[in-house]
């Protein structure tokens, strides 16, 4: 009994010696449409700024002179992007794949602490960020061993004193100078190996690693969701067609997260569409927008969706022009896919479900359908087959529930230089999602329940692995478990358990107000130390044991009930 979910029609073909930037810039695939003459590559939000196609090819090819001739930067290494959306960030990953080089993208909201451990795990070489976070990038790169005049700036900013260069001044340099380096061809088969990024991922279990991504995997993700969007099959009605040259996206989800760097950012540009790139996150800033350059696509994550839904600010724009809004990242309920449709009432409204260990989308919403099936997360896209595994072991029938492994030709190649976190979920060419799903007759796939220990607040992963080793450093805590509690707004929180040490245990006999000052004093550790959205806005409860199984494994689902039981009394 093979129980195999594949989606109806062709497989996508998928070219096998092309880096990225040479697919997007250099190549015409058949399910590429044209990019009419005039229609820009990128709008800057703030400026109104257009780039136009050979403005782009002139800034990579600038750029990539630049830091092969002052910074040595050449195959395989690694250079780290850390900033917010900027419009020179697909720049920056082109030129640095015309190099050979590798990006690893970190969130530009890391504390130094953060960022420091994504640059000694990825062993960058060289790091763009943006003028605002130089402080903090000075300090990690310190700590990571990095000299800080390897450290690049996306603009100016304010940054007297400190001798960095801009990428504006690498790519005039770049420009000026013959070129320095030799764009190298892959051999057949090479781009199945050759890495591209090195994109941040917890998986299923412990504190996050950095997925090792080909680049084949991006390039077979925008061939099967172009399949899937049939964005240059002739037979579909022009009144159908979902994503046309010349259309406006939006382009506010990061781009160092797979969601922003392989549907909103390599997608869209491969439709021939024009993400407008906005560099943070404001909701009204935001509906400024859509209005101002008439974006007809939106790429959301839940919280924004909720936003949408129930702001009262939203009434006072106009959304009627949106054609398109997808959300994805985490659940969105029937609930609010219902308020969404009334929102946008001329729009297709529906899901995607990826995983940055399969490069990206697994399941999307199909161009025939206006709305998605409601609580699906989409359906199989060209190229994807998928299993759900019982508990038992054996494969669901459709509408079964286990948990969901996928081959597709998207699938990243493992963790890197981690033998063992690899073996778990990267199987014969399979990954296991870690999520609890069911799977229909038409594909469709409906995410139940979420297997692995991370939670995604606000759509970002969080490690509890990671939060459990930093308070097991606070000298009030014992023991602990992190786990995730509902929230409306980021679909769930960070909630500490906590055994007590004994000395809490001891001053916590003086009354309450101690333990509440032992409580405040273990969520600002974490406060101090990490990015907002890890901060235990669930809380921190005290508990007297940690349940654990009898080889001492932690009984995370027993907590998580627990939490919920507490939520609701
Ligand atoms: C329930 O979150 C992502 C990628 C999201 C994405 C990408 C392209 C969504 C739509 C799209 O078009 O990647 P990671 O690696 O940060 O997190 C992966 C995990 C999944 O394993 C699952 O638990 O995020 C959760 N997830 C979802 N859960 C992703 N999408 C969904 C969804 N419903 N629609």
């Amino acid at each position: 009994m093979t129980e195999r979910y594949a989606p109806a029609g062709p497989v996508p073909h998928v070219p096998d010696d092309l880096t990225l930037v040479q697919f997007m810039l250099d190549s015409q695939h058949p399910t590429r449409p044209v990019r009419p003459d005039g229609v820009p590559w990128l709008i800057e939000d703030t400026t109104g700024r257009r780039v136009g196609s050979e403005e782009i090819r002139a800034r990579v090819f600038g750029l990539a002179n630049g830091l092969h001739s002052e910074f040595n930067i050449g195959e395989d290494d690694v250079v780290c992007l850390y900033s917010p959306n900027h419009i020179d960030y697909p720049v920056a990953i082109w030129a640095t794949h015309r190099l050979g080089a590798i990006i690893s993208g970190a969130n530009p909201s890391y504390t130094a602490e953060e960022l420091a451990y994504q640059i000694s795990l990825v062993k960058a070489k060289l790091l763009i960020v943006h003028p605002d976070s130089l402080q903090t990038a000075i300090t990690a790169a310190n700590a990571a061993g990095i000299s800080s005049d390897r450290i690049v700036l996306f603009d100016d900013g304010s940054t007297s004193g400190h001798r960095s260069r801009t990428v504006q001044r690498l790519i005039d340099d770049g420009l000026a100078n013959p070129p320095s380096f030799v764009e190298r061809r892959l051999k057949p088969g090479e781009a199945k190996a050759k890495l591209a990024f090195l994109s941040f991922s917890s998986g299923t279990t412990g504190r996050p690693k950095a997925v090792a991504i080909p680049h084949y995997a991006p390039i077979a993700n925008v061939i099967q969701m172009a399949m899937h969007h049939k964005i240059t099959v002739k037979s579909l009605p022009e009144d159908r067609r979902r994503f046309r040259p010349g259309d406006t996206a939006i382009l506010v989800l990061p781009m160092y997260h797979i969601y922003g760097l392989v549907v909103n950012l390599h997608l869209m540009l491969y439709a021939a569409v024009t993400p407008v790139v906005i560099p943070r996150f404001n909701y009204e800033n935001m509906l400024k927008s859509i209005v101002k350059y008439r974006i007809v696509h939106l790429f959301l994550v839940p919280p924004q969706v909720v936003l949408l839904c129930k702001h009262p600010v939203t009434k006072k724009y106009d959304l009627s022009h949106v054609k398109f809004c997808m959300a994805g990242a985490a659940p969105v309920s029937k609930e609010l896919t219902e308020d969404l449709v009334k929102i946008l009432p001329n729009a297709d409204v529906g899901q995607g479900y990826g995983m940055t260990e399969t490069c990206t989308v697994i399941a999307m919403i199909p161009t025939e359908q206006k709305i998605g099936v409601l609580g699906s997360a989409g359906q199989l896209i060209p190229g994807v087959v998928a299993r759900v595994v019982k508990e038992n072991g054996s494969l669901a029938k459709p509408g079964e529930l286990g948990e969901l492994v996928v081959k597709s030709p998207s699938n990243a190649l493992g963790y890197f230089n981690n033998i063992e976190a690899t073996k778990d979920s990267f199987i014969d060419g399979w990954v296991r999602t870690g999520d609890e799903v069911t799977i229909d007759e038409n594909a469709e796939l409906f995410v139940v329940d979420r297997l692995k220990e991370i939670m995604k607040v606000r759509g970002f992963q969080v490690a509890p692995a990671e939060l459990e080793g930093h308070l097991l450093a606070h000298p009030d805590v014992a023991d602990v478990c992190v786990v995730g509690i509902s929230d409306e707004y980021s679909g769930e929180v960070p909630l500490a358990f906590i055994v007590p040490h004994e000395n809490a245990v001891e001053r916590m006999k003086d009354g309450p107000t101690e333990a509440d000052k032992i409580k405040a004093s273990i969520a600002k550790h974490v406060a101090d130390h990490k990015t907002s959205y890890k901060h235990l806005a669930g809380g921190v409860e005290f508990i007297d044991s940690i349940p654990k199984n009898p080889s001492g494994k932690l009984l995370r689902r027993v907590l998580r009930d627990k939490a919920k039981a507490m939520k609701k009394s």
